[in-house]
């Protein structure tokens, strides 16, 4: 279970955010609004929010989840991939430390953005993509199993992150989508499938046994909740048009 999250406010410069989608510029104050009713639904699923304020210099740096990886049992702050994001770390730091004693960091050449990282329990799965090399994953995995964890690679082909195409919702329950129905490392899970039409909804998002679910997927909401879960629908509208999703915008532990 979590109990804590922190999330940053979205700043004015997201509109000019790094993205792959067609979906036009982002309405910041459509994304201020959809932000608070983000941070509403994981305060109904039971979390003590951290909001940082928006900070201008970083466009995508509402996408907290990349820049950490905050596990049971230390902290590890990456080194993300994308130029213009490396710079989002430092003010992050301090905000870790505040949580966490065990503070560990990825150093260059590693790279890594933790969209690229599912949580199984103990296990971490780590996508290699282009935000996420080798080298960053071995630091990675190195930090994990001092901890007490551990970690395995998963080579990616079509998505921005490892998380964009799929989504752990515990109990042994994984959506996926795409490349990720047929590899090896997931056929073990009950995979819950997501129809190419309905992919963004693949980054659905368990906390503490409900599962928020990007607004207008109906086809994956009723999976989701034909696997016995109960759903709370957040519309991200604005934050799909540069390639974010609703795990991206926060961390939680
Ligand atoms: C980026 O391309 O870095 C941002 N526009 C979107 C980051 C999404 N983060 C995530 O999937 N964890």
């Amino acid at each position: 279970m979590f109990t804590k999250a922190i999330v940053r406010t979205p700043c004015k410069a997201m509109v000019d955010g790094i993205t792959t989608a067609t979906l036009g510029q982002p309405d910041y104050h459509k994304a201020l609004a959809q932000h608070a009713d983000y941070i509403e639904a994981l305060i109904e699923c039971g979390l003590e929010i951290t909001i940082l304020p928006a900070d201008d210099k970083y466009p995508d740096s509402t996408f907290v989840e990349d820049t950490a990886l905050l596990t049971p049992h230390c902290a590890i702050i990456t080194n993300p991939g994308a130029e213009s994001r490396k710079g989002e770390v430092a003010s992050m730091i301090p905000v870790v430390e505040e949580f966490y004693d065990r503070v560990e960091f990825i150093d260059q050449p590693g790279r890594v953005e933790a969209g690229d990282i599912m949580m199984v329990g103990d296990h971490y799965y780590i996508g290699l993509s282009e935000r996420t090399n080798e080298i960053g994953a071995m630091q990675m995995i190195t930090f994990l199993e001092k901890h007490g964890m551990s970690g395995s690679v998963v080579h990616l082909s079509d998505v921005l992150h490892l998380k964009t195409g799929l989504g752990y919702l515990e109990n042994n329950n994984l959506l996926a989508c795409g490349e990720f129905l047929t590899k090896p490392d997931f056929q073990p899970f009950n995979l819950i499938e997501v129809d190419t039409d309905e992919a963004y909804a693949a980054n659905s998002l368990w906390v503490n046994d409900r599962v928020l679910v990007p607004k207008g997927f109906a086809k994956t909401r009723a999976a989701i909740e034909s696997a016995g879960y109960s759903t709370r629908e957040v519309d991200v509208s604005e934050f799909e048009k540069i390639d974010g999703g609703l795990s991206c915008l926060s961390l939680r532990f």
